[in-house]
C-alpha cells in the first residue's frame, strides 16, 4: 500500500437535523471503515464548522442538498486551515449533474458521486490527482462495489466506533433506533429521486444479522431503522428468510423496527414483517393524482396506494407516507386530488393496536 494518509471525513451539522432527526452519519462511517481497512489514519466529524481541525492531507465532505451551504462554508474553512489539502465532496447532493458542476465551480477539488469507497481511496492514495485533470474531469462517478459471489459483503460495516453512537437515535415507541443498511441502489426511475436507476446489490442475510446482532447485543439497541431506499425487494427469496431471522431476535429481545418500501408490497410480506417486529413502514405515496404518478414514472397507482394503506391496517403496521406538492404537472386540481387521497387513506387506516 502507498503511504498512510491522514483523512478527515466531515458531515456538516444542519439546523434541520437536530433532535430526533439527528441520524448517524452512515455515509462517512462506511467510508471511514473502508479507508481504515486500507491502512489510513481516518477521523470522523459530525459537528459545527468551527470544530474542523487542521492537520489532514485529505478532507472528505458529505452533503445532502439542504446541507450544501454548510459544505461550501466548510470548504472555505478548510482552505484557511490547510491550503494544500485535497477537499472532496460526496453524498446525495451531487447525484444531480448540475450540483456536481456547481461544486467544482465553488472550488472543491473533486466531486465523487454515487458510491464513495473505492474512488475516495484512489484520491486519498494519490492515484487520481488534481494536477492531471481539467475541472470537468474532477467530477467522478464513484466506482461501485462489485457484488462478488452475489453479495456486497466485501463492504465493511460502518465505523460506528468513530462516533458517540449513543448520541443518536430516531425514536420508535420511545426507544432510540440505530440505523443500518442491507443493500445498495434502486432499479426504479422515479424522476424526482436521487437514488433512481441503479442495480440493486445486497448483503447476505448472515451479514445483515451480524450487524443487527452487534447493534442489539453489543450496543444494547432495542429498536432499528433500516434506511435502504426499498428494504422489501425480492420478497419471497430474500425478505421472507430475513424476516424469519429477525423474528428470532424479536422473540428473544423484543426488538422493534421500521423500514422503507414501495407500496406494491404483498400482504403476506407485511404480516411476516409485523411478526418480526416491524411497527412502521415508510412509503412514497408522492401524490393523489394518477397523472403526476405517471409523469414522474413512479409506476404506482392511486388505488394501489390505497390498497397498501388497507393492507398495513390489516397487518397492524403503521404506514408513514411521504408526499410532495409541486412536482411537474401539479395544478390546483391535482393538489385537491392529493388532499382527497389522504382523507380516504385516513378513513381506510384503522389500526388494531397502538402501532
Ligand atoms: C435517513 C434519511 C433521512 C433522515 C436523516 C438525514 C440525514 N442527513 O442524516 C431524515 C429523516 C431526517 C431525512 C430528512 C431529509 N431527507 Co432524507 N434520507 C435518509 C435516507 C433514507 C438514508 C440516509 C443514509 O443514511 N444513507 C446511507 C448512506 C450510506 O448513504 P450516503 O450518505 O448517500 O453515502 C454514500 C454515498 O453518497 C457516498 N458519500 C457520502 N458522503 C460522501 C463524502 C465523500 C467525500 C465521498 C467521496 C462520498 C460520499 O458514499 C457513501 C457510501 O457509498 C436517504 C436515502 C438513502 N438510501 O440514502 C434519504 C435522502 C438522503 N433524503 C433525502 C431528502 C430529500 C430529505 C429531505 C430534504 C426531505 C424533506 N423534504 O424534508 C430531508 C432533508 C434532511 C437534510 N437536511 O439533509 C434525499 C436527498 C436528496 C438530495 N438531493 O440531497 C435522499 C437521498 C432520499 C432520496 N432517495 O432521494 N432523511
Ligand atoms: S422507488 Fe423509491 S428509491 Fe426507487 S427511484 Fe423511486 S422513489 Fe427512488
Amino acid at each position: 500500500m502507498s503511504r498512510a494518509r491522514r483523512v478527515l471525513l466531515y458531515d456538516p451539522y444542519d439546523d434541520f437535523l437536530q433532535g430526533p432527526r439527528d441520524f448517524t452519519p452512515l455515509g462517512i462511517l462506511y467510508l471511514s471503515a473502508w479507508l481504515k481497512r486500507a491502512g489510513h489514519d481516518v477521523h470522523v466529524l459530525h459537528e459545527e464548522i468551527d470544530a474542523l481541525p487542521a492537520g489532514f492531507d485529505v478532507y472528505g465532505v458529505s452533503a445532502t442538498t439542504p446541507q450544501y451551504p454548510k459544505a461550501r462554508a466548510a470548504l472555505a474553512r478548510i482552505r484557511e486551515l490547510e491550503p494544500e489539502a485535497v477537499v472532496v465532496l460526496g453524498g446525495a447532493h451531487v447525484n444531480a449533474p448540475r450540483c456536481r458542476r456547481e461544486a467544482i465551480a465553488d472550488g472543491f477539488d473533486f466531486v465523487v458521486w454515487g458510491e464513495g469507497e473505492i474512488t475516495l481511496q484512489a484520491v486519498v492514495e494519490g492515484r487520481i490527482r488534481r494536477a492531471d485533470l481539467r475541472p470537468e474531469q474532477r467530477i467522478i462517478e464513484g466506482a461501485k462495489i462489485p457484488a462478488a459471489g452475489g453479495t456486497i459483503d466485501e463492504v465493511p460495516a460502518p465505523d460506528r466506533a468513530a462516533i458517540d453512537i449513543r448520541r443518536y437515535g430516531y425514536p420508535i415507541e420511545g426507544r432510540k433506533a440505530a440505523t443500518l443498511m442491507t443493500a445498495r441502489e434502486c432499479p426504479f426511475k422515479c424522476q424526482f429521486c436521487s437514488s433512481a436507476g441503479g442495480v440493486p446489490r445486497f448483503h447476505s442475510i448472515d451479514r445483515v444479522m451480524d450487524e443487527v446482532r452487534y447493534l442489539v447485543e453489543d450496543l444494547g439497541f432495542r429498536a432499528l431503522l433500516f434506511v435502504d431506499d426499498v428494504f422489501t425487494f425480492k420478497e419471497q427469496t430474500r425478505l421472507w428468510p430475513l424476516m424469519d431471522r429477525m423474528q428470532e431476535l424479536h422473540d428473544a429481545y423484543g426488538v422493534i423496527w421500521r423500514c422503507y418500501s414501495r407500496t406494491d408490497l404483498g400482504m403476506r410480506s407485511l404480516e411476516r414483517m409485523r411478526r418480526a417486529g416491524c411497527l412502521e413502514v415508510g412509503a412514497g405515496i408522492e401524490s393523489g393524482s394518477q397523472d403526476i404518478l405517471d409523469v414522474t414514472m413512479k409506476y404506482t397507482t392511486t388505488t394501489g396506494n390505497l390498497g397498501f394503506i388497507e393492507a398495513c391496517a390489516k397487518a397492524d403496521v403503521m404506514p408513514n407516507t411521504f408526499l410532495m406538492i409541486g412536482l411537474p404537472a401539479e395544478t390546483e386540481t391535482t393538489v385537491r386530488e392529493t388532499r382527497e387521497w389522504f382523507a380516504r387513506a385516513a378513513e381506510t387506516f384503522s389500526p388494531t393496536s397502538s402501532a
